[in-house]
Protein backbone atom coordinates (compact mmCIF):
# COMPACT_ATOMS: atom_id res chain seq x y z
CA UNK A 1 0.00 0.00 0.00
CA UNK A 2 3.02 2.36 1.08
CA UNK A 3 4.77 1.71 -2.13
CA UNK A 4 1.85 2.80 -4.11
CA UNK A 5 1.11 5.85 -2.28
CA UNK A 6 4.30 6.66 -3.22
CA UNK A 7 4.09 5.84 -6.58
CA UNK A 8 1.50 8.41 -6.61
CA UNK A 9 2.28 11.66 -6.63
CA UNK A 10 -0.71 13.20 -6.15
CA UNK A 11 -0.82 11.97 -2.25
CA UNK A 12 2.60 13.40 -2.00
CA UNK A 13 1.23 16.79 -2.41
CA UNK A 14 -1.02 16.08 0.24
CA UNK A 15 -0.71 16.81 3.90
CA UNK A 16 0.21 13.33 4.36
CA UNK A 17 -1.34 11.54 7.77
CA UNK A 18 -2.17 8.04 8.16
CA UNK A 19 -5.48 7.66 9.16
CA UNK A 20 -5.31 4.13 10.79
CA UNK A 21 -8.79 3.15 10.50
CA UNK A 22 -10.79 2.20 14.18
CA UNK A 23 -13.93 0.79 13.62
CA UNK A 24 -16.64 0.23 10.60
CA UNK A 25 -20.38 -0.04 11.49
CA UNK A 26 -23.01 -1.37 8.85
CA UNK A 27 -26.80 -0.46 8.88
CA UNK A 28 -29.38 -1.69 6.35
CA UNK A 29 -32.41 1.20 6.46
CA UNK A 30 -35.48 1.68 5.02
CA UNK A 31 -37.12 4.83 4.16
CA UNK A 32 -40.84 5.30 2.66
CA UNK A 33 -41.07 8.22 -0.36
CA UNK A 34 -43.55 11.07 -0.54
CA UNK A 35 -45.01 9.62 -3.07
CA UNK A 36 -44.23 6.40 -5.32
CA UNK A 37 -41.21 6.43 -7.96
CA UNK A 38 -41.96 4.46 -10.83
CA UNK A 39 -39.28 4.05 -13.99
CA UNK A 40 -39.51 2.21 -16.88
CA UNK A 41 -38.26 -1.16 -14.36
CA UNK A 42 -40.83 -0.77 -11.64
CA UNK A 43 -42.31 1.47 -9.34
CA UNK A 44 -40.77 1.76 -5.74
CA UNK A 45 -42.69 3.48 -2.41
CA UNK A 46 -39.60 2.74 0.20
CA UNK A 47 -36.20 2.86 -0.16
CA UNK A 48 -34.09 0.52 1.55
CA UNK A 49 -30.31 1.72 1.52
CA UNK A 50 -27.24 0.86 3.67
CA UNK A 51 -25.68 3.40 5.62
CA UNK A 52 -21.75 2.89 6.71
CA UNK A 53 -19.12 4.98 9.09
CA UNK A 54 -16.16 4.85 9.68
CA UNK A 55 -14.04 5.60 12.84
CA UNK A 56 -10.36 7.02 13.53
CA UNK A 57 -9.07 9.39 15.49
CA UNK A 58 -12.32 10.60 17.35
CA UNK A 59 -13.84 11.29 13.50
CA UNK A 60 -16.56 9.68 11.68
CA UNK A 61 -16.90 9.25 8.08
CA UNK A 62 -20.34 8.39 6.45
CA UNK A 63 -21.55 7.17 2.98
CA UNK A 64 -24.38 5.79 1.43
CA UNK A 65 -24.42 2.21 -0.46
CA UNK A 66 -27.30 3.35 -3.39
CA UNK A 67 -27.86 -0.61 -4.24
CA UNK A 68 -31.81 -1.21 -3.62
CA UNK A 69 -33.93 -4.20 -2.44
CA UNK A 70 -34.63 -5.66 -5.79
CA UNK A 71 -31.70 -5.92 -8.91
CA UNK A 72 -33.68 -3.58 -11.62
CA UNK A 73 -31.04 -0.84 -11.88
CA UNK A 74 -28.70 -3.13 -11.70
CA UNK A 75 -27.60 -6.93 -10.26
CA UNK A 76 -26.85 -5.39 -7.15
CA UNK A 77 -29.24 -5.56 -4.07
CA UNK A 78 -28.75 -4.45 -0.34
CA UNK A 79 -28.26 -8.06 0.46
CA UNK A 80 -25.69 -8.79 -1.98
CA UNK A 81 -23.75 -5.25 -0.85
CA UNK A 82 -24.06 -6.50 2.68
CA UNK A 83 -22.63 -9.80 2.41
CA UNK A 84 -19.94 -8.26 -0.06
CA UNK A 85 -19.02 -5.37 2.03
CA UNK A 86 -18.98 -7.89 5.52
CA UNK A 87 -17.16 -10.64 3.44
CA UNK A 88 -14.72 -8.50 1.54
CA UNK A 89 -14.01 -4.56 1.53
CA UNK A 90 -13.58 -4.64 5.11
CA UNK A 91 -11.70 -7.65 6.03
CA UNK A 92 -9.27 -6.04 3.14
CA UNK A 93 -9.14 -2.56 5.13
CA UNK A 94 -8.21 -4.27 8.26
CA UNK A 95 -4.86 -3.42 9.84
CA UNK A 96 -4.55 -1.17 7.02
CA UNK A 97 -3.31 2.72 7.50
CA UNK A 98 -5.00 4.95 4.49
CA UNK A 99 -3.40 8.40 3.26
CA UNK A 100 -6.11 8.63 0.65
CA UNK A 101 -9.36 7.57 -0.09
CA UNK A 102 -7.61 6.79 -3.72
CA UNK A 103 -6.03 4.05 -2.55
CA UNK A 104 -9.51 2.45 -1.28
CA UNK A 105 -10.20 1.06 -4.78
CA UNK A 106 -6.88 -0.82 -5.34
CA UNK A 107 -7.45 -2.59 -2.22
CA UNK A 108 -10.64 -4.29 -3.84
CA UNK A 109 -9.36 -5.34 -6.92
CA UNK A 110 -9.82 -8.79 -6.41
CA UNK A 111 -13.21 -8.24 -5.93
CA UNK A 112 -15.29 -7.97 -9.50
CA UNK A 113 -17.54 -5.60 -9.60
CA UNK A 114 -20.18 -4.96 -6.90
CA UNK A 115 -19.40 -1.46 -7.25
CA UNK A 116 -22.30 0.34 -5.30
CA UNK A 117 -21.22 -2.08 -2.22
CA UNK A 118 -17.25 -0.54 -2.91
CA UNK A 119 -18.97 2.99 -3.22
CA UNK A 120 -20.50 3.14 0.00
CA UNK A 121 -17.83 2.16 1.98
CA UNK A 122 -15.26 3.99 -0.27
CA UNK A 123 -17.70 7.48 0.33
CA UNK A 124 -17.36 7.29 4.44
CA UNK A 125 -13.54 7.02 3.85
CA UNK A 126 -13.65 10.69 1.70
CA UNK A 127 -15.45 11.77 3.83
CA UNK A 128 -13.14 10.89 7.08
CA UNK A 129 -9.81 12.14 5.10
CA UNK A 130 -11.59 15.49 4.31
CA UNK A 131 -12.92 15.66 7.87
CA UNK A 132 -8.90 14.54 9.02
CA UNK A 133 -7.50 17.16 6.65
CA UNK A 134 -10.33 19.76 8.13
CA UNK A 135 -11.79 20.70 4.88
CA UNK A 136 -15.11 20.10 3.12
CA UNK A 137 -15.37 16.76 0.99
CA UNK A 138 -16.06 19.28 -2.11
CA UNK A 139 -12.41 20.79 -1.74
CA UNK A 140 -10.87 17.44 -0.97
CA UNK A 141 -12.15 16.01 -4.37
CA UNK A 142 -11.26 19.66 -6.16
CA UNK A 143 -14.66 21.10 -6.50
CA UNK A 144 -14.75 24.89 -6.94
CA UNK A 145 -18.39 25.52 -6.85
CA UNK A 146 -20.47 26.86 -4.28
CA UNK A 147 -23.42 25.58 -5.34
CA UNK A 148 -24.70 23.57 -7.96
CA UNK A 149 -27.86 23.19 -10.79
CA UNK A 150 -30.36 21.35 -9.54
CA UNK A 151 -32.55 19.30 -12.19
CA UNK A 152 -35.81 17.15 -10.78
CA UNK A 153 -36.01 13.85 -12.22
CA UNK A 154 -40.30 13.13 -12.76
CA UNK A 155 -41.11 9.49 -12.57
CA UNK A 156 -44.23 7.77 -14.88
CA UNK A 157 -46.92 9.40 -14.16
CA UNK A 158 -50.99 7.64 -14.43
CA UNK A 159 -51.70 10.20 -16.95
CA UNK A 160 -50.46 13.35 -18.90
CA UNK A 161 -52.82 15.89 -17.04
CA UNK A 162 -50.91 15.37 -14.01
CA UNK A 163 -47.36 15.12 -15.66
CA UNK A 164 -48.20 18.40 -16.64
CA UNK A 165 -49.36 19.67 -13.31
CA UNK A 166 -46.34 18.61 -11.64
CA UNK A 167 -43.91 19.98 -13.92
CA UNK A 168 -45.66 23.64 -13.66
CA UNK A 169 -45.12 22.97 -9.78
CA UNK A 170 -41.32 22.23 -9.96
CA UNK A 171 -40.78 24.73 -12.51
CA UNK A 172 -42.38 27.00 -9.85
CA UNK A 173 -40.16 25.71 -7.02
CA UNK A 174 -36.85 27.01 -9.12
CA UNK A 175 -35.74 23.84 -10.68
CA UNK A 176 -33.55 24.29 -13.83
CA UNK A 177 -34.50 21.44 -15.90
CA UNK A 178 -37.21 18.59 -16.03
CA UNK A 179 -36.28 14.66 -16.56
CA UNK A 180 -39.10 12.69 -17.50
CA UNK A 181 -39.14 9.20 -17.32
CA UNK A 182 -40.41 7.67 -20.69
CA UNK A 183 -41.16 3.64 -21.65
CA UNK A 184 -42.62 2.46 -25.13
CA UNK A 185 -45.83 3.78 -24.73
CA UNK A 186 -45.26 6.62 -22.62
CA UNK A 187 -42.93 9.12 -24.99
CA UNK A 188 -43.92 10.71 -27.77
CA UNK A 189 -47.60 11.63 -26.82
CA UNK A 190 -46.30 12.66 -23.35
CA UNK A 191 -43.28 15.25 -24.36
CA UNK A 192 -45.76 16.81 -27.43
CA UNK A 193 -47.92 17.67 -24.49
CA UNK A 194 -45.25 18.88 -22.53
CA UNK A 195 -43.94 21.00 -25.23
CA UNK A 196 -47.29 22.45 -26.11
CA UNK A 197 -47.45 23.91 -22.81
CA UNK A 198 -43.76 24.35 -21.77
CA UNK A 199 -42.43 25.18 -25.19
CA UNK A 200 -39.17 26.96 -24.02
CA UNK A 201 -38.04 25.14 -20.44
CA UNK A 202 -34.66 22.53 -20.08
CA UNK A 203 -36.51 19.24 -20.55
CA UNK A 204 -34.72 15.67 -21.09
CA UNK A 205 -36.21 12.29 -21.17
CA UNK A 206 -34.86 8.90 -19.70
CA UNK A 207 -35.76 5.33 -20.42
CA UNK A 208 -33.89 3.17 -18.38
CA UNK A 209 -32.95 1.20 -21.20
CA UNK A 210 -36.97 0.52 -22.65
CA UNK A 211 -36.25 0.67 -25.89
CA UNK A 212 -34.30 -1.71 -28.67
CA UNK A 213 -32.51 -0.23 -31.73
CA UNK A 214 -36.17 -1.47 -33.61
CA UNK A 215 -37.61 1.00 -31.96
CA UNK A 216 -34.83 3.68 -33.70
CA UNK A 217 -37.98 5.10 -35.85
CA UNK A 218 -39.76 6.11 -32.54
CA UNK A 219 -36.52 7.73 -30.89
CA UNK A 220 -36.09 9.66 -34.15
CA UNK A 221 -39.99 11.10 -33.35
CA UNK A 222 -37.81 12.65 -30.44
CA UNK A 223 -35.92 14.97 -32.50
CA UNK A 224 -38.51 17.37 -32.42
CA UNK A 225 -38.72 18.10 -29.10
CA UNK A 226 -35.90 20.19 -28.89
CA UNK A 227 -34.72 17.50 -25.24
CA UNK A 228 -31.23 18.83 -23.79
CA UNK A 229 -30.78 15.12 -23.85
CA UNK A 230 -31.84 11.68 -24.48
CA UNK A 231 -31.19 9.07 -21.03
CA UNK A 232 -29.97 5.48 -21.82
CA UNK A 233 -32.87 4.63 -24.47
CA UNK A 234 -31.28 1.34 -25.01
CA UNK A 235 -29.57 -2.13 -23.09
CA UNK A 236 -28.27 -1.14 -19.73
CA UNK A 237 -25.03 -2.92 -21.10
CA UNK A 238 -25.12 -2.03 -24.48
CA UNK A 239 -22.72 0.56 -26.39
CA UNK A 240 -22.20 -0.56 -29.80
CA UNK A 241 -26.31 -0.13 -30.14
CA UNK A 242 -26.25 3.63 -28.84
CA UNK A 243 -23.61 4.46 -31.25
CA UNK A 244 -25.64 3.34 -33.90
CA UNK A 245 -28.79 5.37 -32.47
CA UNK A 246 -26.66 8.19 -32.03
CA UNK A 247 -25.63 8.41 -35.41
CA UNK A 248 -29.21 8.85 -36.28
CA UNK A 249 -30.33 11.11 -33.80
CA UNK A 250 -29.98 14.80 -33.47
CA UNK A 251 -30.77 14.70 -29.88
CA UNK A 252 -27.33 13.90 -27.79
CA UNK A 253 -27.59 10.69 -26.30
CA UNK A 254 -26.55 10.65 -22.52
CA UNK A 255 -25.54 7.20 -20.70
CA UNK A 256 -26.20 6.01 -17.30
CA UNK A 257 -26.74 2.25 -16.95
CA UNK A 258 -24.73 1.38 -19.71
CA UNK A 259 -21.25 3.64 -17.78
CA UNK A 260 -20.13 1.46 -15.39
CA UNK A 261 -16.22 2.80 -14.82
CA UNK A 262 -13.54 5.10 -16.68
CA UNK A 263 -12.51 2.24 -18.81
CA UNK A 264 -16.42 2.64 -20.30
CA UNK A 265 -16.57 6.02 -20.56
CA UNK A 266 -13.39 6.09 -22.73
CA UNK A 267 -15.19 3.47 -25.02
CA UNK A 268 -18.23 4.90 -25.15
CA UNK A 269 -16.50 7.90 -26.54
CA UNK A 270 -14.71 6.31 -28.40
CA UNK A 271 -17.61 4.76 -30.26
CA UNK A 272 -19.78 7.70 -30.39
CA UNK A 273 -22.26 6.04 -27.90
CA UNK A 274 -23.17 9.10 -26.42
CA UNK A 275 -22.47 13.15 -26.10
CA UNK A 276 -23.09 13.40 -22.70
CA UNK A 277 -22.49 11.23 -19.08
CA UNK A 278 -24.33 11.10 -16.04
CA UNK A 279 -22.04 10.28 -13.41
CA UNK A 280 -23.71 8.58 -10.17
CA UNK A 281 -20.55 7.32 -7.73
CA UNK A 282 -22.59 3.93 -6.68
CA UNK A 283 -22.77 2.84 -10.40
CA UNK A 284 -18.67 3.30 -10.61
CA UNK A 285 -17.72 2.06 -7.67
CA UNK A 286 -16.96 5.24 -5.81
CA UNK A 287 -15.95 8.86 -5.83
CA UNK A 288 -12.31 7.94 -6.93
CA UNK A 289 -13.94 6.50 -10.02
CA UNK A 290 -16.40 9.04 -10.34
CA UNK A 291 -13.53 11.69 -10.54
CA UNK A 292 -11.58 9.82 -12.97
CA UNK A 293 -14.73 9.77 -15.11
CA UNK A 294 -15.34 13.33 -14.72
CA UNK A 295 -11.82 14.05 -15.80
CA UNK A 296 -11.36 12.21 -18.86
CA UNK A 297 -14.68 13.83 -19.67
CA UNK A 298 -13.50 17.27 -18.95
CA UNK A 299 -10.72 16.41 -21.01
CA UNK A 300 -12.70 15.66 -23.93
CA UNK A 301 -14.96 18.87 -23.19
CA UNK A 302 -17.72 16.03 -22.39
CA UNK A 303 -20.49 17.38 -19.98
CA UNK A 304 -21.24 15.24 -17.32
CA UNK A 305 -23.42 16.02 -14.11
CA UNK A 306 -24.80 14.08 -11.21
CA UNK A 307 -27.25 11.84 -11.43
CA UNK A 308 -29.14 10.50 -8.32
CA UNK A 309 -30.73 7.47 -6.71
CA UNK A 310 -33.21 8.71 -4.66
CA UNK A 311 -30.50 9.09 -1.91
CA UNK A 312 -30.86 10.05 2.14
CA UNK A 313 -29.59 12.74 3.00
CA UNK A 314 -25.95 11.52 3.08
CA UNK A 315 -25.70 9.90 -0.04
CA UNK A 316 -27.02 13.61 -1.10
CA UNK A 317 -24.60 15.32 0.44
CA UNK A 318 -22.08 13.02 -1.33
CA UNK A 319 -23.48 14.07 -4.76
CA UNK A 320 -23.48 17.74 -3.75
CA UNK A 321 -19.67 17.42 -3.32
CA UNK A 322 -19.38 15.73 -6.65
CA UNK A 323 -21.45 17.56 -8.44
CA UNK A 324 -19.01 20.79 -7.22
CA UNK A 325 -16.42 19.83 -9.45
CA UNK A 326 -15.76 22.35 -12.68
CA UNK A 327 -16.86 19.45 -15.53
CA UNK A 328 -20.31 19.23 -14.36
CA UNK A 329 -21.77 22.13 -16.63
CA UNK A 330 -25.43 20.31 -17.02
CA UNK A 331 -28.43 20.33 -14.12
CA UNK A 332 -27.87 17.81 -11.65
CA UNK A 333 -30.42 15.05 -9.95
CA UNK A 334 -29.86 16.21 -7.29
CA UNK A 335 -33.10 17.67 -5.88
CA UNK A 336 -34.12 19.41 -1.75
CA UNK A 337 -34.41 16.89 0.26
CA UNK A 338 -38.38 17.30 0.82
CA UNK A 339 -38.61 16.51 -2.99
CA UNK A 340 -38.03 12.29 -1.64
CA UNK A 341 -38.68 12.15 1.72
CA UNK A 342 -40.97 13.42 4.89
CA UNK A 343 -39.07 16.33 6.88
CA UNK A 344 -39.12 13.78 9.84
CA UNK A 345 -37.03 11.36 8.11
CA UNK A 346 -34.37 13.56 6.47
CA UNK A 347 -31.08 11.98 8.26
CA UNK A 348 -28.65 14.84 7.70
CA UNK A 349 -29.17 18.29 9.12
CA UNK A 350 -29.33 20.93 7.73
CA UNK A 351 -31.52 19.72 5.25
CA UNK A 352 -30.83 20.38 1.40
CA UNK A 353 -32.91 23.23 0.12
CA UNK A 354 -33.82 24.44 -3.13
CA UNK A 355 -32.69 28.44 -3.75
CA UNK A 356 -34.82 30.62 -5.02
CA UNK A 357 -32.30 30.07 -8.19
CA UNK A 358 -32.52 26.88 -8.78
CA UNK A 359 -29.25 25.45 -7.21
CA UNK A 360 -28.42 24.04 -3.92
CA UNK A 361 -25.64 25.32 -1.97
CA UNK A 362 -22.37 23.33 -1.57
CA UNK A 363 -21.90 22.80 2.20
CA UNK A 364 -18.66 24.06 3.50
CA UNK A 365 -17.40 22.23 7.17
CA UNK A 366 -15.26 19.67 6.96
CA UNK A 367 -15.96 16.08 5.34
CA UNK A 368 -19.91 16.37 3.99
CA UNK A 369 -20.72 19.47 5.92
CA UNK A 370 -24.03 18.21 7.60
CA UNK A 371 -24.59 16.72 10.89
CA UNK A 372 -26.13 12.90 10.79
CA UNK A 373 -28.64 12.77 12.87
CA UNK A 374 -28.07 9.17 14.88
CA UNK A 375 -31.28 9.05 16.60
CA UNK A 376 -32.97 9.12 13.35
CA UNK A 377 -31.00 6.85 11.59
CA UNK A 378 -31.54 4.14 14.37
CA UNK A 379 -34.86 4.50 14.20
CA UNK A 380 -34.94 3.20 10.32
CA UNK A 381 -32.24 0.76 10.79
CA UNK A 382 -33.54 -2.78 10.38
CA UNK A 383 -30.47 -4.13 10.68
CA UNK A 384 -26.36 -3.57 11.79
CA UNK A 385 -22.88 -4.71 12.97
CA UNK A 386 -19.91 -3.94 13.79
CA UNK A 387 -16.62 -3.86 13.12
CA UNK A 388 -13.34 -3.41 15.30
CA UNK A 389 -10.50 -3.18 12.94
O1 LIG B 1 -32.07 6.46 -13.98
O2 LIG B 1 -31.46 8.23 -13.06
C1 LIG B 1 -32.03 7.16 -12.99
C2 LIG B 1 -33.69 6.80 -9.56
C3 LIG B 1 -33.44 5.48 -9.30
C4 LIG B 1 -32.79 4.71 -10.24
C5 LIG B 1 -32.38 5.28 -11.45
C6 LIG B 1 -32.60 6.62 -11.71
C7 LIG B 1 -33.30 7.39 -10.76
C8 LIG B 1 -33.68 8.78 -10.95
C9 LIG B 1 -33.91 9.63 -9.71
O3 LIG B 1 -33.88 9.28 -12.03
C10 LIG B 1 -32.96 10.74 -9.59
C11 LIG B 1 -32.96 11.34 -8.20
O4 LIG B 1 -32.43 10.74 -7.24
O5 LIG B 1 -33.49 12.45 -8.07
MG1 LIG C 1 -31.02 7.41 -15.56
Amino acid sequence: MLLQALSNPRIIAYNVAMIKLESISLREIELSLLRPFETSFGRQQRRRALIISVQAEGLRGWGECVAGSDPWYSYETTRTAWQIIADYLIPALAGLSLEHPDEAWPSWARVRGHPMAKAGLEQALWDLYAKSQDISLARALGGDKTEIESGISIGIQSDIPITLKLIEESLSQGYRRIKLKIKPGWDVQLLAAVRTDFPKIRLTADANAAYTLADAARLKELDRFDLLMLEQPLGYDDLLDHADLQRRLKTPICLDESIKSPADACRALELGSCRIINIKSGRVGGLSQAKAIHDLCRAQDIPVWCGGMLETGIGRAHNLALASLPGFSLPNDISASERYYLPELELVEPPFELDTNGTISVPDGPGLGVRVLEERLERVTLKRQEWQL
